[in-house]
């Protein structure tokens, strides 16, 4: 496949150096313009901090780019809301026709893959919707069949969450809780639903996904829980979530557009509170993704 990788992604991978994919539809879709500029930035920095080197991946003019410059990120940006959003399924359709799109988790996942790289941070993952129309995102299946791993603040809160981590066992992804006992419900940390697993360290972390890939596994999810000072109040967003989902479906928005119109309706019923929240747990999933990566990396030469 015809991977476009920038200079500095190629250095890195050349010399060894820790890498973390990041995805382009939290900066496109997820988050609005122009807030969304900034944060595209301060993800690849916290990355860069924490001794990695960051590979945002979309897909421009049909070529998958590993690695953005500064120009593209900010086209992203300001143009995110009239790109495609590509999913792993959508990738060929793009190259084919040499369009642009961000790439969602599964899009992404793939991509990184294919360029070897093994540690990926987003805000969250997509999962089952509410309700009963059977949209289930393609994240989760993507994730089961890719080796890598994802750090993320557990998946949006404005799905099922008892569904996606049902789901998530039953494809047979290997979910972490990151220092919490629970899986995280992405503006709040808890969610009430119990993890089976918990890791209090990187190194310890990596230890196991190497041997969970050792064993021939795939899809890691490490749920890293939104920083404590950063976390929206849950009865207040737990409301905002509802009137947000009952108006989808009023609106009878589904699909795609969906988690998008989600984001930009809770954006505004909170005052751009979920705005704030999203990134500081998207920042702090960069960070525990870049040392993640650099404990992957120090153990590989053991
Ligand atoms: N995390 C965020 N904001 C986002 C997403 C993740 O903090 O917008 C994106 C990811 O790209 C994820 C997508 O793959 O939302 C899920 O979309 P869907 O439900 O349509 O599969
Ligand atoms: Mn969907």
């Amino acid at each position: 496949m015809d991977l476009v990788i920038s200079p500095d992604v190629a250095a890195a991978k050349s010399s060894g150096k820790p890498i973390v994919a990041l995805e382009s539809t939290i900066v496109a879709h997820g988050l609005p313009w122009p807030d969304n500029l900034p944060i595209a930035r301060e993800l690849e920095d916290a990355v860069r901090a924490a001794g990695a080197v960051p590979a945002t991946i979309a897909i421009i003019d049909g070529k998958p780019c590993v690695g953005l410059d500064a120009e593209t990120l900010e086209l992203l940006a300001r143009d995110g809301a009239k790109l495609s959003k590509a999913g792993a399924i959508d990738i060929a359709v793009h190259m084919a026709r040499k369009t642009s799109a961000a790439t969602t988790v599964s899009a992404t996942s793939a991509l990184a893959n294919r360029y070897g790289i093994r540690v990926f941070a987003t805000g969250g993952i997509g999962g089952v919707h509410r309700g009963d129309a059977g949209d289930v995102s393609h994240d989760l299946v993507a994730l089961a069949r890719t080796p890598i791993a994802v750090v993320s603040a557990g998946a949006k809160s404005i799905l099922d969450l008892g569904r996606t981590l049902e789901m998530l066992e039953t494809l047979g992804v290997l979910v972490i809780g990151y220092r919490t006992n629970e899986f995280p419900a992405f503006y709040t940390a808890t969610s009430g639903l119990q993890l089976d697993h918990r890791v209090d360290s990187a190194a310890e972390l990596a230890t196991i996904i190497r041997t969970h890939w050792s064993l021939g596994g795939g899809g890691v999810l490490v749920a890293n829980p939104i920083p404590d000072e950063a976390a929206l109040d849950g009865d207040m967003i737990a409301a905002a979530i509802e009137s947000a989902v009952a108006e989808a479906s009023a609106r009878d928005v589904h699909g795609k557009r969906l988690t998008p119109f989600l984001l930009a309706r809770l954006a505004e019923v909170t005052g751009g509170a979920s705005i704030r929240a999203n990134r500081a747990l998207a920042i702090n999933d960069a960070t525990v993704a870049g040392e993640l990566a650099v404990a992957l990396r120090a153990s590989d030469r053991l």
